[in-house]
C-alpha cells in the first residue's frame, strides 16, 4: 500500500514548504485553496527556492514538487464547493487568526477518524479550532511548532523561499472528554500516520515529543520569543537582530527591552503553569529569546511582514494570549498590554485606510 494522502490547508510560505517536503517523501498531497479561481491557477506543482544553499551572489537553486492536487476549502452550501470526501490527515499552516475559520470550512469532511495538525505561532489555536468544529466533528489534534524560516516567492504564487532551515517539534494534544461516560478517546490511526508522514520528510526535521509537558515548555518559550521579537520589530520596522541585548549600537533602554518582556512572561507562566515554573525562569526565557534573536538576526519577523503588507497580525494569539493569561491569574502585564495595544492601533489605522 502506498503512503497515505495528506491535505494541506494554508498555501502560504509554510504550507507550501510542508506540502513540497511531504510530496518528496512520497505522500500524495492535496492543497486546500480558498477559491475555485486559485484551484484553476494551480498547475500541480510547488516550487521551493533553497535560499540557504545559495552560493554568494548566485541564484537560489529551485526544486519542484509535482503531481500535487488542489481542491477548494469550502462548506457544502458554498457555490462551487469542492469534494466532500472525508479528510483523514490535515495539516493546517494558516496564520493563527485564520486557522479556526479555515478548519470550519472543511468541518463536513472531518470526524473522529481524522487528525488535524496545527503549526501556528502563538497559543490558544487548538482551543479555537475545537470550538469552531463543534461537538460533531472532533478530530484528534497534533500541535506543533516550527522554526523553519521561509517567505513568499514574488511572482510565483505557489512557490516558497526557504531562507533558513530550522526544525519542527510536535505532540498529540490531549483529546477532548469521551462522548459518553466510560468511553476511552484513543487517537485514531490517522494520528500516527500524520506523525509518521512529518517525520519521514527529512527536510522538515520534524520530531515527535512524547510528553505533552515537554512540548508545552517549547510552545511557551516560542510564545515568549514571538511576544518579544515580533511586536518590537513590526512597530520599529527593523530586523530581529536589532533587539539583541548585547548589541553595542543600542542604548540602555533598548538593551533592557528584551529582559523586561521575558521577566514579565516568566511571572505570568509561574502563576499560570506552576508545574513548569522551574523550567521557565526569567533567565531560561531570556537565554532562549536572545538565542532566537541571534539565530534569526537577518529576519524580518512575520509580524513586520504582515503589517507592511497591510494584513492582520497574530498579535491576539501572541501578546494578546499572554495578557489574557495574566488577567486570569491576577498578574500585572504592562509590557505585553502596551505592545498589544500599539500593534492593534496600527492594525486599526491600516484597516481604516483600506476602507
Ligand atoms: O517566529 C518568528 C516570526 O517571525 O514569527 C521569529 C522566530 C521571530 C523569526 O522571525
Amino acid at each position: 500500500m502506498g503512503r497515505p494522502r495528506v491535505h494541506v490547508l494554508g498555501a502560504g510560505a509554510v504550507g507550501l514548504l510542508f506540502a513540497a517536503h511531504l510530496r518528496w517523501a512520497g505522500h500524495p498531497v492535496t492543497l486546500l485553496l480558498r477559491s475555485q479561481a486559485a484551484v484553476g491557477r494551480f498547475a500541480g506543482r510547488v516550487v521551493v527556492a533553497d535560499e540557504w544553499a545559495q552560493a554568494a551572489g548566485g541564484a537560489a537553486p529551485q526544486r519542484v514538487a509535482d503531481r500535487i492536487q488542489a481542491e477548494v476549502a469550502a462548506p457544502p452550501s458554498h457555490p462551487g464547493s469542492g469534494s466532500s470526501a472525508p479528510i483523514e490527515r490535515l495539516l493546517v499552516a494558516t496564520k493563527a487568526q485564520d486557522a479556526a475559520a479555515a478548519c470550519a470550512a472543511v468541518r463536513h469532511r472531518l470526524g473522529r477518524q481524522s487528525t488535524v495538525a496545527l503549526l501556528q505561532n502563538g497559543l490558544g489555536v487548538a482551543e479555537a479550532v475545537r470550538d469552531a468544529l463543534g461537538p460533531g466533528a472532533q478530530p484528534a489534534l497534533i500541535v506543533g511548532t516550527t522554526s523553519h524560516g521561509c517567505h513568499r516567492f514574488p511572482g510565483e504564487e505557489f512557490g516558497t523561499r526557504f531562507a533558513a532551515p530550522g526544525a519542527c517539534a510536535f505532540a498529540v494534544h490531549p483529546p477532548p472528554p469521551p462522548p459518553s461516560p466510560g468511553a476511552v478517546a484513543a487517537p485514531p490511526p490517522s494520528a500516527q500516520q500524520l506523525a509518521d508522514a512529518l517525520v519521514a520528510a527529512p527536510g522538515l526535521a520534524a520530531t515527535p515529543v512524547a510528553d505533552w509537558a515537554d512540548l508545552h515548555v517549547q510552545l511557551l518559550l516560542k510564545l515568549a520569543a514571538n511576544a518579544t521579537i515580533n511586536p518590537a520589530t513590526a512597530l520599529a520596522g527593523c530586523r530581529n537582530g536589532r533587539i539583541w541585548p548585547g548589541n553595542d549600537d543600542n542604548d540602555d533602554a533598548v538593551r533592557r527591552y528584551l529582559p523586561l518582556v521575558c521577566a514579565e512572561a516568566a511571572a505570568i507562566y509561574g502563576r499560570a503553569h506552576p508545574a513548569l515554573r522551574h523550567r521557565l525562569t526569567a533567565r531560561a526565557i531570556e537565554d532562549h529569546v536572545a538565542a532566537v534573536v541571534r539565530a534569526t538576526a537577518r529576519n524580518r519577523s512575520s509580524m513586520l511582514q504582515d503589517l507592511d503588507a497591510g494584513r492582520r497580525t497574530e498579535i491576539g494569539w501572541i501578546n494578546g494570549h499572554l495578557v489574557r493569561l495574566a488577567e486570569q491569574h491576577g498578574v500585572p502585564a504592562p509590557a505585553n498590554t502596551l505592545l498589544y495595544a500599539l500593534v492593534r492601533l496600527r492594525e486599526q489605522q491600516q484597516e481604516q485606510q483600506q476602507q
